[in-house]
């Protein structure tokens, strides 16, 4: 990228609200608390140019931002507020979390290897909190455990950490003061230590992603997660955003890219490319030796990881981009009604609707109807698959995107190109020649194991989409 344009998306962070620190930082001013830098919108903000500090290429945060600091002498001074905060988890959709500056996950720390880094941590919440600064190296008293390294920090509190960023690679923040209750709320962020000069295992790249694997169990038509879930999630999200919210990875054509992902979930995610191999270039522990590297096209992730992915981007078009477990590319809603596929509804909706007028019939044909189903949502939730596309819906929510590789997308050009123009005849299309002829081999697979039922002789649960209960079932 060319400083102008650095300086252009540097000017476009501050237009969408990002303050920057007094640029003129005066010795009385530098003995106070450093100004927390506030963001508030959901939306991916360009990579954040350093004007202090050893240079590096700047990572992009998917739908988030990186936090500005104050240098003070030659030490980096960053200042974390815990806070509550609203995130738009997908166009009409919010949750009531808690997170940094204004935002769940926080804001990405960026720093160089052998950067002395201060952060100022104020705690705005009802509880005391911590951050542990998960994979450093650093003294023991400042890896932010409450009760094992330091008191928690009261409501109101500022306390300070201070360490030097030891080695290069990907890192995330999080609380480490009643855990269940402050991830469950969304409290974490991504942390990057870039190598200072070459590294012979850190290949520099023309695209740097960064993004934090999350899940909320959010009911549908409230605001606040429920914290005491353990594994039955409802809102599988990449920095507290969900698809169709999450946006695109957009980069030109051969690009090289890296995408580093940490997973703060309460299980793994099999994060999978389509169109391209990857090789995984680092994990928690740093760069990953170059003779354990190996092309993949899915790369698990689990809890507590941190993953780098690496590849070309060679293959013009929309590529899709996601969680490989089916339920994971899924928002609220649906996850247990049960199984109607082959079950013959005929006639039998009429009857229910006479007892229960807006009763719809479900999951007959597969679930595939949900995508289309105009069905009455309440007011603050996002339906169970969505997402329109060139050819319709993309039936999909939750951990999902889309890289969009571009012969004409700018260098360092991060804007959404628009859906992919497919040259003439590269597209699936249907068959217009002689038809199969019907089979009744589906009908008779399975006869005896799995006789058709009618209607008549058929039990089914009756569910009302929304906040009303299962209305108990019917003859
Ligand atoms: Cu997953």
């Amino acid at each position: 990228m060319d400083t102008v344009n650095r300086r252009k998306f540097l000017s476009g962070a501050a237009a969408v609200g990002v303050t920057l620190g007094a640029a003129a930082v005066t010795r009385a001013s530098l003995a106070r608390l450093p100004e927390p830098v506030i963001q508030t919108s959901p939306q991916t903000q360009p990579p954040y140019m350093p004007n202090t500090g050893r240079p590096y290429n700047p990572v992009v945060t998917l739908n988030g931002w990186s936090l500005p600091w104050r240098m003070n002498n030659g030490v980096k001074e960053f200042h974390l507020v815990a806070e509550p905060v609203i995130r738009e988890m997908a166009p009409g959709f919010k949750a009531h979390l808690w997170g940094y500056n204004g935002q769940s996950p926080g804001p990405t720390i960026e720093v160089v290897e052998g950067d002395r880094v201060r952060i100022f941590v104020t705690n705005r919440l009802p509880e005391h909190t911590s951050i542990h600064w998960h994979g450093q190296r650093l003294p023991n008293g400042m890896d932010g455990v409450t009760g094992l390294n330091q008191p928690g920090i009261s409501p109101g509190k500022t306390f300070v950490y201070e360490f030097t960023a030891r080695r290069p690679g990907t890192f995330m923040y999080h609380p480490h003061a009643d855990e269940m209750t402050q991830m469950a709320m969304g409290m974490m962020g991504f942390w990057v230590t870039h190598p200072k000069g070459q590294h012979p295992l850190i290949e520099s790249v023309d695209r740097d992603f960064c993004f934090l694997l999350n899940a909320y169990d959010i009911d549908p038509g409230s605001y606040t997660p429920k914290i005491m879930t353990m594994l039955d999630f409802n809102i599988w999200s990449w920095n507290s955003r969900v698809f169709p919210g999450i946006d695109s990875l957009n980069v030109r054509l051969n690009d090289k890219v890296r995408i580093r992902i940490g997973n703060l979930t309460m299980t793994n995610h099999p994060i999978h490319l389509h169109g391209h191999e990857f090789l995984v270039t680092g994990t928690d522990g740093g760069p990953t030796p170059k003779s354990t590297r190996r092309y993949e096209v899915t790369q698990d992730i689990a809890v507590g990881q941190m993953r780098q992915l690496e590849f070309i981007a060679s293959e013009e078009g929309d590529w899709a981009f996601h969680c490989h477990k089916s339920h994971h590319t899924m928002n609220a809603m649906g996850h247990d009604v049960p199984t109607l596929i082959g079950v013959d509804h005929r006639g039998l909706a009429k009857r229910i609707s006479k007892l229960i007028p807006d009763y719809m019939v479900m999951g007959e044909r597969g679930m595939a109807d949900m995508a289309e189903m105009e069905m009455p949502l309440p007011e603050n939730t996002i339906p169970m698959m969505t997402g329109e596309g060139p050819f319709g819906s993309v039936e999909m929510g939750g951990m999902f995107s889309v890289l969009k590789v571009r012969k004409d997308q700018k260098p360092g050009d991060t804007k959404d190109p628009g859906w992919y123009q497919h040259p003439k005849g590269t597209v699936a299309y249907e068959w217009t020649g002689e038809p199969l002829p019907p089979a009744t081999r589906s009908n008779a697979a399975g006869a005896s194991a799995m006789p058709r039922v009618s209607a008549k002789e058929l039990e089914v649960q009756i569910r009302k989409p929304g906040p009303v209960k299962p209305s108990g079932h019917q003859h």
